[in-house]
């Protein structure tokens, strides 16, 4: 395994070697989306520059190379996530489209009246939006489980929620606005003895730990190019064979048949299946190097760093008297993400006066209004780390925070 290299690695990134509002940038929003290194940005311009076709379209040489391509980031996705099979592997254009995929085909063939679709209080509206919908179309009833005061999902909860009516358990592996890190093994327990599916939406995992798919025994796992180096408009849907064989496609048309007839048709095995349209050659192409790039360096590698950058700002930050930090504190349950707030001060005025700064922090209700609602809080700040940030983001982070009240007017 590589050795994490700071020094090296910030040159990798074009866009964080820049100055913004006569400052360093200090680019503290990786939660939002990544920067990309230019090992990516190189790979997918090669392909454009000579290999770009329509895959599984052509006999001829640039389709076959795009299709080459294509499969062969199929398979570094497939190794990266431990599944049992490239089959398995569904690309889609992100987290979103991956969760809609699943709740319109499995949730709306499996689920029936009556049924129990369980979801965590702190989902993303992507893990929220289409269970609603198929809980209102099917007639089934959503449930929440709701956190402890640390932000945690406690095994009592979890057995007050998941029961006989269970369908479907759909969680996040990492919090999106906490950073707590959902006891998946536990759930997925749990959902096994009452025959439930599990879904994960792995969006905020799988560019900061080592997620291995068979280990965690999910049904579905899912997340997004964008989050882990790569470019937007790519994401992926793991699911177990079995599953995505007995579900329906979801979209329709080229490239995802068997046979078409005037008045029916029959479909391409998984996972052409689910992979209908030209498909985006150039987004799994960067996906691939993006994996290749994560992997060099080492998920192990990449945590500690965070972690070690977290607990240099937790120190800090909970030294500062008006300062109130929501979710885990302690760095086990967590990935590197704080959501704060600060007295006084509306959270969009926080990161107003960050970018002053040249610090990008994210505020808002980070598309997770129901956790709001829960936390009291209309909005919150955050902060959210990767492989490239450093300790000078840190104190940058931290001497900009110092001052945003006194921008107000108040005297500290
Ligand atoms: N969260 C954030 O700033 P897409 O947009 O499809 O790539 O990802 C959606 C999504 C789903 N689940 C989780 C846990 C997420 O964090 C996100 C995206 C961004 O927090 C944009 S709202």
């Amino acid at each position: 395994m590589v050795k994490l290299d700071i020094e090296g690695i910030i040159d990798d990134f074009p866009t964080l070697n820049q100055d913004v509002n006569g400052h360093r940038l200090a680019y503290l929003d990786s939660a939002a989306t990544t920067q990309r290194p230019i090992q990516v940005l190189d790979a997918m311009a090669k392909y454009n520059k000579i290999s770009n076709g329509n895959p599984h379209r052509g006999a001829y040489q640039l389709s076959i190379r795009a299709t080459e391509e294509y499969d062969f980031s199929r398979q570094r996705v497939k190794e990266f996530i431990n599944a049992r099979e490239v089959k398995e592997i569904i690309f889609t254009r992100n987290t979103t489209e991956s969760l809609n995929l699943i709740a319109n085909s499995y949730g709306m063939e499996f689920v029936k009246e009556g049924d129990e679709i369980v979801l965590s209080i702190s989902e993303h509206h992507s893990n929220i939006l289409p269970w609603q919908r198929v809980a209102r179309q099917k007639g089934a009833v959503l449930k929440y489980m709701y956190l402890d005061d640390k932000g945690r999902i406690t095994d009592e909860e979890m057995d007050r929620v998941i029961g006989s009516k269970t369908k479907i358990v759909a969680i996040a592996h990492m919090s999106n606005v906490l950073g707590t890190i959902h006891p998946i093994r536990e759930i997925v327990e749990r959902a096994r003895r009452v025959g439930a599916t599990v879904v994960v939406d792995g969006a905020q995992a799988v560019p900061h730990m080592k997620v291995d798919v068979r280990e965690l025994d999910a049904d579905f796992y899912v997340f997004s190019g964008h989050k882990m180096l790569g470019p937007m408009g790519i994401g992926v849907l793991y699911g177990k064979r079995k599953l995505l064989e007995d579900m329906p496609p979801y979209l329709l048309g080229g490239d995802m048949i068997e046979y078409v007839t005037e008045q029916d048709a029959t479909f391409a095995p998984i996972p052409h299946k689910f992979e209908a349209g030209t498909q985006n050659v150039e987004g799994a192409v960067g996906l691939g190097a993006a994996i290749e790039y994560i992997e060099d360096i080492g998920l192990d590698s990449i945590r500690d760093h965070e972690m070690k950058l977290m607990e240099y700002t937790l120190d800090r930050l909970l030294d500062i008297p008006y300062v109130g930090i929501q979710g885990p504190k302690d760095l086990k349950s967590k990935g590197g993400i704080i959501s704060f707030t600060i007295d006084g001060v509306h959270p969009h005025d926080v990161s107003t006066i960050l970018d002053a700064y040249g610090v990008a922090i994210r505020s808002g209700h980070h598309c997770a209004q129901p956790l709001m609602k829960y936390m009291g809080l209309p909005a919150t700040s955050r902060l959210s780390f990767y492989l490239y940030n450093t300790k000078e983001d840190v104190d940058q982070f931290i001497r900009a925070i110092k001052n945003v009240r006194k921008w107000l007017g108040y005297g500290a």
